[in-house]
């Protein structure tokens, strides 16, 4: 009995110790514009409202170097254009890949006269990432103890086993 506990605990804390690299992993890569590109004659704000973007995910600029760039910015200069203040990062490399770091709006225009006011602008709503976790949680069943004992830790036990079981079922095979 107190083997299998053993076991137990060991596998559950290999569990846990996944599940911290689950995140990173599960980052996306968004190419701005999709086959279009970062170029003139595409609606980047529609672009950007057909996905949610969390933190980690990375934004990748492709365009012609020198016939666009791209400039982080405020929601004030976004809506104005006027990259005479506002501009946080710059970017121009044709490639260019911008981590979005932190749950916050980002902001983004190119800063080629004309190009903002003419459509090469948008913003992004950066939300933390928890569909990893909760998905993770949620197949452990809301049902009473059956022992009755009252152990709060029932839900932590049962997880143990579940993938204790389930390691124990790779690893006979
Ligand atoms: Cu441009």
């Amino acid at each position: 009995m107190e083997f299998q506990n053993v076991i137990c605990y060991t596998f559950c804390i290999l569990f846990l110790v996944n599940l911290s690299f689950v995140g990173p992993a599960n980052a996306d890569v968004y190419t701005v514009g999709d086959d279009y590109g970062w170029t003139t004659g595409t609606n980047y704000m529609t672009w950007a409202a057909k996905y949610n973007f969390t933190v980690g995910d990375v934004l990748v600029f492709n365009y012609v170097k020198g016939q666009h760039n791209t400039y982080e910015v405020s929601e004030d200069t976004y809506r104005s254009c006027d990259s005479s203040t506002g501009v946080l990062e710059k970017y121009d490399s044709g490639n260019d890949r911008v981590m979005l770091k932190e749950a916050r709006n980002y902001w983004f225009i190119c800063n080629i006269p004309g190009h903002c006011l003419g459509g090469m602008r948008f913003g992004v709503d950066v939300k933390v990432d928890n569909s990893t976790v909760q998905s993770n949680y949620n197949p452990v069943p809301a049902s009473p103890p059956s022992n009755g004992a009252g152990v709060p830790h029932w839900q932590w036990e049962w997880a143990c086993q579940l993938v204790a079981f389930g390691f124990w079922f790779l690893l006979s095979y």
